[in-house]
């Protein structure tokens, strides 16, 4: 299982990050990355697409790909698109990075763990969330019990919160990197562009602010994006204009809030992340507008992707 050649001189692969929802996966990759790239959340179902963070240090390229969580109802389109995204990755990986949630063990994993078996590719346990466990001495036991369930090449236990042993994960993830050439530069973290990634942390402002339903039933959609020097002390500023769709006017209304209060604190939240994310003084303009049925619509859901 070990691709490396000890007469390549660079390795380059795709390691995918699975798991079921809120393990920690978009966690993982930004404490990977140093950097925010995904959008994380405690409420479920927060990423919706595939999204490959880079990672180069000397020698190695690993492309690490977040994945949405696997949706129990697979009935909505955008569930289903959802689960065809997380489970296309497999083929284009080389490596799998599988978390689970300290010991605990759902019909979720159970299921990934029956698809795990069949694919024949390097598989990496990562218990996550250890920092919570108050005695780390009962997950060797359950590290048996694991073994037994699939064939792994390694079980590590981290914490993508502080960070606990995710350098040593990064380590043996190299161990199966592939020759190759790299695919991207040096510097660059991600192959999603900027207005993806703003359009992601005005998301997560939603998700944070508004119950239930309703984040999932919106889409972000940038609409300008651009920087000018407009300020009074000539400092640049970046403007951003984007619409949110909801599927109908009561929706609307809620997004809105009463005299525009929750737009206003959904603006402000995201403003800041936008801020940080993009080191810059940001101008954020949202409306909300109307389209019936826009989950359910495939040429949308094409252009989430
Ligand atoms: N205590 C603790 N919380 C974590 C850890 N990793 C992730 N979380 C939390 O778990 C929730 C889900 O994380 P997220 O990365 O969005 O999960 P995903 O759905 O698998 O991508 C968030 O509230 C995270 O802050 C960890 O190592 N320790
Ligand atoms: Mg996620």
């Amino acid at each position: 299982m070990n691709y490396q050649n000890p007469n390549s001189d660079t390795y380059c692969g795709y390691v995918a990050l699975i798991g079921r929802p809120n393990v920690g996966k978009s966690t993982l990759l930004n404490c990977i990355l140093q950097h925010k790239l995904s959008i994380t959340s405690a409420k479920q179902q927060t990423t919706r697409s595939c999204i490959r963070g880079v990672k180069t240090d000397g020698v190695y390229q690993t492309i690490y790909v977040d994945t949405p969580g696997v949706q129990k109802h697979i009935k909505k389109p955008l569930n289903r698109y959802m689960n065809r995204q997380a489970m296309s990755v497999l083929l284009e990986v080389n490596i799998v990075v599988w978390i689970l949630d300290r010991c605990r063990w759902t019909a979720d994993d159970e299921n990934w763990c029956h698809y795990l078996k069949q694919i024949g590719l390097p598989i990496i346990l990562a218990v996550n969330k250890t920092d919570r466990l108050p005695d780390r001495g009962i997950l060797l036991p359950h590290f048996d019990w694991l073994q037994k369930q699939i064939n792994c090449v390694a079980i590590i236990p981290i914490s993508a919160k502080t960070s606990y042993q995710v350098d040593k994960l990064e380590l043996e993830v190299r161990k199966y990197l592939p020759s190759g050439i790299h695919l991207f530069q040096k510097n660059q973290r991600t192959d999603r562009s900027s207005i993806f990634l703003a359009s992601e942390l005005i998301r997560e402002a939603m998700i944070e602010y508004l119950h239930q339903e309703l984040p999932y039933v919106s889409r972000v959609q940038v609409e300008k994006f651009y920087w000018t020097s407009k300020t009074k002390d000539k400092k640049k500023l970046l403007m951003i204009h984007a619409l949110i769709w909801v599927e109908n006017n009561r929706q609307k209304q809620i997004v809105i809030g009463k005299g525009g209060q929750q737009l206003k604190i959904i603006g402000s939240q995201a403003r800041q992340s936008l801020q940080h994310q993009f080191k810059s003084l940001v101008c954020l303009k949202l409306w909300v507008k109307v389209n019936p049925g826009w989950s359910s619509n495939p040429d949308i859901l094409r252009q989430l992707a």
